[in-house]
C-alpha cells in the first residue's frame, strides 16, 4: 500500500491541571501527531513522548528529528502491507521507540480502515468497555491530595493511581487509605527511589495496595529483583520494560509481579501485544498505562487494552481529566462502572477536530515521495 502524502504536526495542548510526578511536572501535552494519506483514507498516529526528557530520553524533538528524517523516508519509500513489514523495514533504527510507535499507531489505523475493522478488532481485543482509573499527580499538600481524589471518586473513578516520591509517599497513601478502606488503590515512584529505601518502601505493604509502580530506575532490573521477595505488595514495572524481553528478564529475575504496557515505551502496539501474550501465558497480569495522550492517542490504548491479558485497570481517563477540549470529535466520558467504551468504528474510530487541532499546532511538515 503506498503512502501518498505524510503529516507531522507538532502540537501544544494546556491540561486542566498541572501533572507532577517524583521526578518532573507537566503543563502541557506537547508532541508530535503523524497524518498518512493514502488511496483515499487518512490515518492517525500521536508520539508519547513530551517537551522534557524526563520519562525516558525522548522529546518532541527527538520524536520529529527521528521521524523526519528516518522513519518517514522509509515509509514513503516502501510499499507497504503490513505492521510486520513496516518493523522490519525499520529495524535497523536503534533507540526512539516513541517516534517509531507512532507511525505504527498511524499506520494500524490505516491497515485497519483498509480492512473495515475497527482497531479493537484487527488487534484480536474484544467487549465494549474497558475498566479504567485515573493517575493523581503528586498535590501541594495532603489536605489537596484527598480533596482531588475525592473529587474523582465523585465523578465515578473506581481505582486510584498515587503518584508518590520521598517525604510524599507512606503518609499522602495512609492518608488515602484511612478514608477509603476498600478502593483499588496503587502507587507510582517513577524511577525516583534507590535500593537503600528498601526498608521505606516495605511500609507501603500495610496498605493493601494493588501494586507498587516503578520505584528504581528504568534501567535497574536487578535491585527489583532484589526488593520484589522483601514486599508483599506486587512490583509493577513501567519505565524498565522497553521490548519483550525485557518482560523476559524481569519475570525471570523475579523483579515484578505485574507488568505495565504503554505502547510508546515499547516501540509499538505490537511489541504492546507481544508483552501481553508473553505475560497471559505466564498468568502475568498487565494493564494499560498512559502518558496523557490526546484522543487519539488514548482511542488507540483503549483498543489495545480490551485484549484478554489486561486484567487490572488502565490509566485511561475521560477527556475532561486532561483537556478542556480534546482533539476528537466525541470526547471520552466515564461509563457509571468506572468503564470507558471503545471505539467501534474502522480504524482508530475516532475523529480528529481540525478546529482545535489548528488552534494548538505549533508547525506542521508534509511529505510525499519525490519521484527518482
Ligand atoms: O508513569 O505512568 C506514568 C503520565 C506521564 C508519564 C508517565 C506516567 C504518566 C501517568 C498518567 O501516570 C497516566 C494517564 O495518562 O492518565
Ligand atoms: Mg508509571
Amino acid at each position: 500500500m503506498k503512502i501518498d502524502q505524510i503529516t507531522l504536526y507538532h502540537i501544544r495542548m494546556p491540561y486542566v491541571s498541572p501533572f507532577q510526578t517524583s521526578r518532573w511536572v507537566e503543563t502541557d501535552r506537547e508532541c508530535v501527531l503523524v497524518r498518512l494519506r493514502s488511496s483515499g483514507l487518512t490515518a492517525w498516529g500521536e508520539c508519547t513522548a513530551t517537551q522534557h526528557c524526563a520519562y525516558s530520553y525522548e522529546t518532541t524533538q527527538t520524536n520529529w528529528h527521528i521521524l523526519g528524517d528516518f522513519i518517514v523516508p522509509i515509509v514513503l519509500q516502501a510499499d507497504l502491507e503490513d505492521i510486520p513489514g513496516y518493523r522490519a523495514a525499520i529495524v535497523h533504527l536503534t533507540g526512539h521507540p516513541m517516534a517509531k510507535a507512532g507511525m505504527e499507531m498511524a499506520l494500524w489505523d490505516l491497515f485497519a480502515q483498509r480492512q473495515g475493522l475497527s482497531l479493537q478488532r484487527m488487534l484480536g481485543g474484544s467487549g465494549e468497555r474497558v475498566r479504567v482509573g485515573v493517575s493523581v499527580g503528586i498535590q501541594p499538600d495532603t489536605d489537596k491530595l484527598l480533596e482531588v481524589v475525592a473529587g474523582y471518586l465523585s465523578q465515578g473513578y473506581r481505582r486510584i493511581k498515587l503518584k508518590i516520591k520521598p517525604g510524599r509517599d507512606v503518609l499522602d497513601t495512609a492518608a488515602v487509605r484511612r478514608l477509603y478502606p476498600d478502593l483499588r488503590l496503587q502507587v507510582d515512584g517513577n524511577s525516583v527511589y534507590r535500593l537503600e529505601d528498601a526498608p521505606h518502601l516495605k511500609a507501603l505493604d500495610d496498605f493493601n495496595l494493588l501494586l507498587i509502580e516503578q520505584p528504581f530506575g528504568e534501567d535497574d532490573i536487578i535491585d527489583h529483583a532484589k526488593l520484589q521477595p522483601q514486599l508483599k505488595t506486587a512490583i509493577c514495572l513501567d519505565e524498565s520494560i522497553t521490548s519483550v524481553t525485557h518482560a523476559r528478564w524481569a519475570l525471570e529475575l523475579g523483579a515484578c509481579r505485574v507488568i505495565n504496557i504503554k505502547p510508546g515505551r515499547l516501540s509499538g502496539m505490537h511489541e504492546g501485544r507481544l508483552v501481553h501474550d508473553y505475560c497471559r501465558e505466564r498468568g502475568i497480569p498487565v494493564w494499560m498505562g498512559g502518558m496523557l495522550e490526546t484522543g487519539i492517542g488514548r482511542s488507540a490504548n483503549l483498543a489495545l487494552a480490551s485484549l484478554p491479558g489486561f486484567t487490572l485497570p488502565g490509566d485511561i481517563s475521560a477527556s475532561a481529566r486532561y483537556y478542556a477540549e480534546d482533539l476528537i470529535e466525541e470526547p471520552f466520558v466515564l461509563n457509571p462502572d468506572s468503564t470507558l467504551s471503545v471505539p467501534q468504528g474502522p480504524g482508530l474510530g475516532v475523529r480528529v477536530r481540525i478546529d482545535i487541532l489548528k488552534k494548538v499546532t505549533l508547525r506542521t511538515k508534509k511529505y510525499r515521495l519525490v519521484p527518482q
